[in-house]
C-alpha cells in the first residue's frame, strides 16, 4: 500500500515548533489503532474464557500515545497505571508480551503469570512494575526522580560494589531524564496523589503527572471525586509546576503538551501536570456494565469523541491516507493482534514449583554465614559520632543504632536517611549555632551534619510519602533508610508497605525490587505512653511475604542487625523498642564498623533445662528477670531464647530447645489474640507434639490498647510477674 509504518522507537519526537509530518501522524494512528485492536482481541479471549480479566485503554489512546512519543524509552522512566496499554505499546512493549500476561504464561515478561493483564513492567524500557492499587505509583515516580537526581550529582554512588546489595542493583541514569506517571481522575482523591505533588513541587523534580480524565471512576462521576469537577483547578497553586489542560482525544495536542512538559522537566524547572480530558469508550472493565449508571445520551456523546475516529477522519480529510490505505493499515494491525494472541496462547504456563521464587532476593541471603561476624566483634575502631563521644564505655541501643547509621553512610554513598524530624535542622544555616534535632528519639542525630542535607533530610508529615518514595528510590538501586516516627503512625504507610514495597520483587518475577529499610520505634512500658505511643503489632508485618522483620532487644544486636538490614537485598522493617533505647540492660561496647548478625538466628540469652521461653524485644529483660526469680526461688531452670528477627525466625533454635526441655512458653508484649506467639505456638504444637510434656503457653498483652494511667498500663502489658506465673504454672505439669 506504500505506507511505511515505523516502530514507535524509530519515530523521532516531533519538533514542538513545526507541524507533525504525515509519517508521524500515520504512526500515531497506527499505534492508537493497534492498541484498540489488542483490547478487542483480549475482550474476545476473555469471552472465550482463555484469559481471566480485561481492562482497556479505549478512549485514552491519543493521550497515551502522545505521552509516549514525547519521551525516550529506556532513558526516561515510566510509572503507568492499569489502563495504559497504548502508552506501553508506544514505549515498546510488544503485543505478544501483552497477551503473554493476559494468559498468565510462564514467559510473561512483566510478571511470569502473577499479575493481571496490563499490569506493566519492563526493565529494558524502564517501566517499573505497577500494582492494581490506585495512585500508589505516583509516589514511586517521585522517589525515582529523586534517585536520578542524586546519581547525577553523586555519580560515584552508582558504582557496583561487591559484598552487599549493590552487587545486584545496577544503576543507570541520565542528567536530564524525565519520570512519567499516570493516574485516572478518580485516583486523584487518594492522599498519595497529593503527597506526591507535595514533594515533586517542593523539590522541583522532573516528574510528569498525567491525569487521564475519563469522567468516571468505575461508576462514580468526576464531580463526586473532585470538588468542582476539575482537578486542574485544584492543583493550580502548587509552585514550580508546568500545567497543561488538554483535549485528551486530540493526539497532536497531546503530543505537544507532553513535549512542553518534558522540556520543562529536562530543563530542571520542576514537575509538570498534564490533565487530559478523554473518554471511556467501553465500560470500566469487562467486569463492569456502564449501561447500569450512564445515560444513553452520555455514552453516545463519548462515542462521538472517540480519539480513533477523530484521527482517522483527520488522515482522510488532510489527504494523508486514502480510505484504502487506512483499511490496509487496520488489517495489518488486526493480523498483528491475532498473531500475537495465538503465540501467547501456545506459551507454556508457569510451574507450580516456581511460586516461591522472588518472594525474597535470590541473590543475597541475609541468613547466610557471610553476615555472621559476631565472633569478630569489638574491633574497637572509631564509632559514629554519638558513640565516640562516650569512649569505650558500654553504649546504649540508641547510641549503637546511631553509630551503625554513621558507619554505613560513610561506607555506602547510596544511603539516604529521611523521615519526620530526622534531620538535625532543615534550615541548615542554623546548624552553626544549634545542636540539632536528629529525630524525636535522637537516633539520627549528627547524620545531616556529617553527610549533608542531600543525604539526610526531613520528609513532609506523611507516612505513605516516606515509604512510597523509598520504593522509587530503591528500584533505582539506592538504599533509603527511612524512619517512621512511631509505630503507632505506621498505618498510613501500610498500603505502600504491603502492596508495593514487599511485593515489588515477587509481582515483577524478580525484575524489580525495593530493598529499603524502615526503622520504627515501637512498644510501650513508657509510663504514660498511652494509646498512641505504645502500640505493638509486629505480627501484622510478619504476615507480609517479601518483608523481613527485625526486633532486637539490646544494643549489640541492634547494631549488628541494622547493618545486615542495610546491606540486605530485601526490604526490612526494623523495629526498635523505645523503652530499650536507653536502658541499662543490654548496653554494649561499640563493635566496629563491620559487625553484622545474620537474620533468622536467635540467641539463647539464658541457658536452662526445664522450660523454653521464646521471646523478643522488651519481653527479653522481663523474661530474664522472671527466669532468675524462678531459679532462685524454685530451682526451675528456664532457657530464654531471644528470637532477634521475627521474619525469618530461628525455628531450629526453638525446636532444639523444646526437644530438650519439653515445655515451652512464647512471650511477647503485643496483644495475645492473633499475635506473633499464636503462629509459633501452633507450629510447635504441630511439629514438636511428641516432644512436649505440657501444653504450649502464650503470654501477651490484654486484648486492648495501652491506657495512659500507669496502673492500667501495668495491668495491660505483660510484666515479669506475668512471666513468672506462667513458668510456675507450666512447671507444675
Ligand atoms: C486503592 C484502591 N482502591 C480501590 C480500587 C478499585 N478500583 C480499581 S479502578 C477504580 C476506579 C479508578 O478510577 P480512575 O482513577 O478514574 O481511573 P479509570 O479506571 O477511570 O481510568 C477503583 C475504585 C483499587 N484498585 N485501588
Ligand atoms: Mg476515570
Amino acid at each position: 500500500m506504500g505506507v511505511a509504518v515505523s516502530s514507535a522507537q524509530a519515530l523521532s519526537p516531533a519538533n514542538s515548533a513545526g507541524g507533525l509530518s504525515p509519517q508521524q501522524l500515520i504512526e500515531i494512528y497506527r499505534l492508537m489503532y493497534l492498541s484498540r485492536r489488542l483490547d478487542d482481541r483480549e475482550i474476545l479471549l476473555k469471552r472465550q474464557q482463555k484469559i481471566f480479566f480485561q481492562i482497556s485503554a479505549a478512549g485514552h489512546e491519543a493521550l497515551q500515545v502522545g505521552a509516549a512519543l514525547a519521551l525516550k524509552p529506556g532513558y526516561d522512566w515510566y510509572f503507568p497505571y492499569y489502563r495504559d496499554r497504548a502508552l506501553c505499546l508506544a514505549v515498546g512493549v510488544t503485543p505478544t508480551d501483552m497477551f503473554l500476561q493476559a494468559v498468565g504464561a510462564a514467559t510473561d515478561p512483566a510478571s511470569g503469570g502473577r499479575q493481571m493483564p496490563t499490569h506493566w513492567s519492563s526493565r529494558s524500557l524502564n517501566i517499573v512494575s505497577t500494582s492494581s492499587s490506585t495512585a500508589t505509583q505516583v509516589l514511586h515516580a517521585v522517589g525515582c526522580a529523586e534517585a536520578g537526581r542524586y546519581f547525577t550529582r553523586h555519580p560515584e554512588a552508582a558504582a557496583r560494589v561487591e559484598g552487599d546489595y549493590r552487587a545486584y542493583r545496577d544503576v543507570t541514569f541520565h542528567g536530564d531524564e524525565v519520570v512519567l506517571t499516570c493516574v485516572g481522575e478518580g485516583s486523584t482523591s487518594q492522599g498519595e496523589f497529593w503527597e506526591a505533588l507535595n514533594t515533586a513541587s517542593n523539590q522541583k523534580l522532573p516528574v510528569i503527572f498525567c491525569v487521564e480524565d475519563n469522567g468516571y471512576a468505575i461508576s462514580v462521576p468526576v464531580e463526586v471525586n473532585t470538588p468542582g469537577g476539575n482537578i486542574s483547578k485544584l492543583v493550580a497553586n502548587f509552585p514550580n509546576f508546568h500545567f497543561a489542560e488538554i483535549d485528551g482525544t486530540d493526539a497532536e495536542a497531546c503530543l505537544r503538551a507532553f513535549q512542553a512538559a518534558a522540556e520543562h522537566c529536562r530543563a530542571g524547572l520542576g514537575p509538570a501536570f498534564v490533565h487530559g480530558h478523554c473518554v471511556r469508550v467501553y465500560s470500566h472493565s469487562l467486569s463492569d456494565d456502564d449501561k447500569l449508571y450512564r445515560s444513553a445520551a452520555e455514552r453516545e456523546a463519548d462515542a462521538m469523541r472517540d480519539p480513533l475516529t477523530k484521527m482517522q477522519m483527520r488522515l482522510l480529510r488532510e489527504g494523508i491516507l486514502t480510505a484504502e490505505q487506512i483499511n490496509e493499515l487496520e488489517q495489518a494491525a488486526e493480523r498483528e493482534a491475532a498473531e500475537a494472541a495465538d503465540q501467547a496462547l501456545a506459551a507454556p504456563l508457569p510451574e507450580v514449583s516456581s511460586i516461591p521464587r522472588h518472594v525474597y532476593s535470590e541473590d543475597l541471603d541475609p541468613t547466610s554465614a557471610a553476615f555472621a561476624t559476631e565472633r569478630e566483634q569489638l574491633a574497637g575502631s572509631n564509632p559514629g559520632k554519638s558513640a565516640s563521644s562516650k569512649g569505650s564505655a558500654p553504649h546504649t541501643m540508641a547510641d549503637l543504632i546511631n553509630a551503625c547509621l554513621h558507619d554505613e553512610m560513610r561506607r555506602d554513598p547510596r544511603i539516604v536517611v529521611y523521615g519526620e524530624d530526622v534531620a538535625d535542622a532543615s534550615r541548615a544555616e542554623a546548624l552553626s549555632e544549634v545542636k540539632g534535632k536528629g529525630g524525636v528519639f535522637k537516633l539520627t542525630s549528627g547524620l545531616q551534619t556529617e553527610f549533608g542535607s542531600e543525604r539526610v533530610f526531613n520528609s513532609p508529615l506523611a507516612e505513605a510519602n516516606i515509604v512510597g518514595r523509598a520504593v522509587g528510590y530503591s528500584v533505582r538501586g539506592m538504599k533509603p533508610v527511612v524512619e517512621i516516627q512511631f509505630f503507632d503512625y505506621i498505618w498510613p504507610a501500610v498500603h505502600q508497605i504491603h502492596n508495593e514495597l514487599a511485593l515489588m520483587r515477587w509481582r515483577s518475577n524478580g525484575a524489580w525490587a525495593s530493598p529499603a529499610v524502615i526503622r520504627v520505634p515501637i512498644g510501650g512500658y513508657l509510663t504514660g505512653g498511652a494509646i498512641y505511643h505504645s502500640q505493638s503489632g509486629e505480627s501484622i508485618f510478619t504476615h507480609i511475604p517479601g518483608l523481613r522483620v527485625v526486633f532486637p532487644s539490646n544494643a549489640l544486636d541492634a547494631n549488628g542487625l541494622l547493618r545486615t538490614a542495610i546491606r540486605c537485598d530485601d526490604p526490612v522493617l526494623f523495629l526498635e523498642h523505645k523503652r530499650l533505647y536507653r536502658e541499662t540492660y543490654g548496653r554494649a561496647p561499640y563493635p566496629g564498623p563491620d559487625f553484622s548478625i545474620p537474620f533468622g538466628k536467635g540467641k539463647i540469652v539464658l541457658p536452662g533445662n526445664h522450660i523454653t521461653l521464646v521471646t523478643y524485644g522488651a519481653l527479653v529483660p522481663r523474661a530474664l528477670q522472671a527466669a532468675k526469680t524462678a531459679k532462685r526461688e524454685k530451682g526451675i531452670e528456664v532457657e530464654v531464647l531471644d528470637l532477634r528477627t521475627l521474619s525469618p525466625y530461628d525455628w531450629e533454635a526453638i525446636a532444639t530447645s523444646v526437644r530438650k526441655t519439653s515445655r515451652v512458653i512464647v512471650a511477647h508484649e503485643d496483644m495475645l489474640s492473633w499475635g506473633y506467639g499464636a503462629e509459633i505456638a501452633a507450629r510447635i504444637a504441630d511439629e514438636l507434639f511428641d516432644d512436649l510434656d505440657a501444653p504450649v503457653k502464650r503470654i501477651g498483652a490484654m486484648d486492648t490498647f495501652v491506657a495512659y494511667q500507669p496502673v492500667l498500663e501495668d495491668a495491660i502489658l505483660p510484666q515479669p510477674d506475668t512471666v513468672l506465673k506462667a513458668i510456675l504454672d507450666l512447671s507444675a505439669y
